[in-house]
């Protein structure tokens, strides 16, 4: 639906033409890298948008024009298309539709920890005025709308869901990083708690996202596709970091075989074995599934095992580093480690799950000191450059296929006397570093 229409064309979906875009009085609340681009893309499509965020550092940024992370084309719609953005939740008030956009993370038992969006519903909830349509896009597992953000909203705002308000989910499908798809062509599902929730859901999302936007039968449903996408993929990754560790003993190069698996045109999508699976959801969705179903009486042996496979994959890499030294006469006790890599995957700079964390944890708890370096996350603490964080080390760990690091040849590392490379995004040319002196291992290859 585009932004302008003409007074007199009458809507004509046969003819392509545009029906009018209903303006609504919106509000994004929680603007991260799944509100902060939603928000933009309202603005941008004509509709009334508040952006609501409780950090007061993140809304000056906004209001400043300056991103609160890294995301090129986020600083570029910022500066072109200024949002109006507040910690003031009483100026929910206006708003027809409100999105919630705050994270679901894990507790480090592993359980869902819905504390940032029951505080963010109580918060909300006073300020909701008659017939809002209040929209959940953070992912979260079967039965929380129903069972934890309805009775939260009407608790705190006196009033009686699906009467005097409407509630729907329409899960994020925010891919950081990802230069094809966006915020504005993903397709969308959403669920809603009664038939005009969804009828006004459909009609937001639809004015907004020039892909499907399917209705769903229910906000169970709704709730559901997200965990089922990204459990989908973890199961898959699971798969070839096991591949990894047996092809290892084979002595076969597991991402040769994937990549010519891959030429079969139907009935396989290739996922590639790493370090690790981080990220706010890859490695902590699953787990919102198999509490849940664990409350409903059934165990999720394969996530639960998939889970359990990507998570030892952080102590594998560790293991090739102590491998690869012994044979230099070397052991991690002592020795200087440099880690390229601390964000969760390539050219973003996002820590969240990396890792890079447990590498560097397990590398400290076996005696090793770590020097992390990441051009993306340039903090104190950290080696500000490539150089400073090769200097002086024993070996390198690759813990994220940033682009700067896919370049990297053996003559870079020997400049500094490292005669090791660990690959944990088998990022590097691996023949270039085989037909060196240095040892190089990959992750199943
Ligand atoms: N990873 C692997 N092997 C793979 C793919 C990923 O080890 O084959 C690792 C990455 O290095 C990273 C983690 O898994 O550490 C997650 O990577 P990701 O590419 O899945 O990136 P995310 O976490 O940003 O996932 C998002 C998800 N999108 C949404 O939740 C809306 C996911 O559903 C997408 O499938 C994914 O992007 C994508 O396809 O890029």
């Amino acid at each position: 639906m585009s932004q302008t229409h003409s007074d007199t064309a009458t809507p004509d979906v046969e003819l392509g033409i545009p029906s009018p875009l209903q303006a609504f009085s919106v509000a994004i609340v929680g603007l991260g890298y799944v509100g902060l681009p939603l928000a933009l893309l309202a603005a941008r499509k004509g509709h009334r948008t508040l952006g609501i965020d409780v950090s007061e550092k993140k809304i000056a940024s906004i209001t400043g024009g300056v991103s609160p992370f890294y995301d090129e084309a986020i600083q570029k719609q910022l500066a072109e298309t200024p949002l109006e953005a507040s910690t003031d939740f009483t100026r929910l008030k206006d708003a027809e539709v409100i999105v919630v956009c705050v994270p679901t993370p894990v507790h480090e038992n592993h359980l869902p920890d819905l504390e940032p969006l029951r505080s963010a519903c109580a918060y909300i909830a006073p300020n909701l005025r008659k017939q809002a349509l209040v929209v959940i896009e953070s992912t979260v597992n079967p039965g929380v709308c129903d069972t934890g953000v309805i009775p939260t909203l009407e608790q705190h705002s006196g009033m009686q869901a699906g009467e005097d308000f409407m509630v729907s989910h329409c899960p994020e499908r925010v891919n950081p990083g990802d230069e094809r798809w966006n915020v504005e062509n993903i397709n969308r599902v959403a669920g809603s708690l009664t038939s005009d929730g969804l009828e006004k859901t459909l009609l937001f999302y639809r004015s907004i996202v020039t892909g499907e936007v399917r209705p769903m039968g229910s906000l169970k449903e709704a709730e559901a596709v997200k965990i089922v996408e990204n459990t989908f993929r973890d199961v898959n990754i699971a798969f070839v970091n096991e591949l990894a560790l047996s092809f290892e003993k084979l002595g076969i190069d597991v991402v040769n075989v994937i990549e010519a698996a891959a030429t079969k045109p139907f009935a396989f999508m290739p996922h590639f074995p790493s370090c690790g699976a981080g990220g706010h959801c890859i490695p902590v969705d699953p787990y919102y599934l198999i509490e849940e179903g664990r409350r409903n009486g059934f165990e999720h042996e394969l996530l639960s095992l998939a889970r359990r496979i990507n998570n030892t994959m952080p102590h594998h890499t560790v293991r090739l580093l102590e491998e690869a030294l012994f044979v230099r006469g070397k052991t991690i006790d002592g020795a200087r480690i440099a880690l390229l890599g601390l964000a969760y995957k390539s050219d973003i700079d996002d820590m969240r799950e990396s890792p890079s964390h447990t590498i560097i944890a397990e590398i400290e708890r076996r005696g090793g000191a770590v020097v992390a370096h990441d051009p993306y996350v340039l903090r104190e603490g950290y080696a500000q450059s490539l150089e400073e964080a090769l200097s002086g080390a024993d070996a390198v760990v690759i813990a994220t296929a940033h682009r700067a690091f896919r370049a990297l040849t053996p003559e870079d590392f020997a400049r500094h006397n490292i005669s090791i490379v660990i690959d944990g995004k088998n990022c590097l040319d691996k023949q270039q570093f085989l037909a060196s002196t240095m040892t190089y291992r990959g992750i199943g290859r």
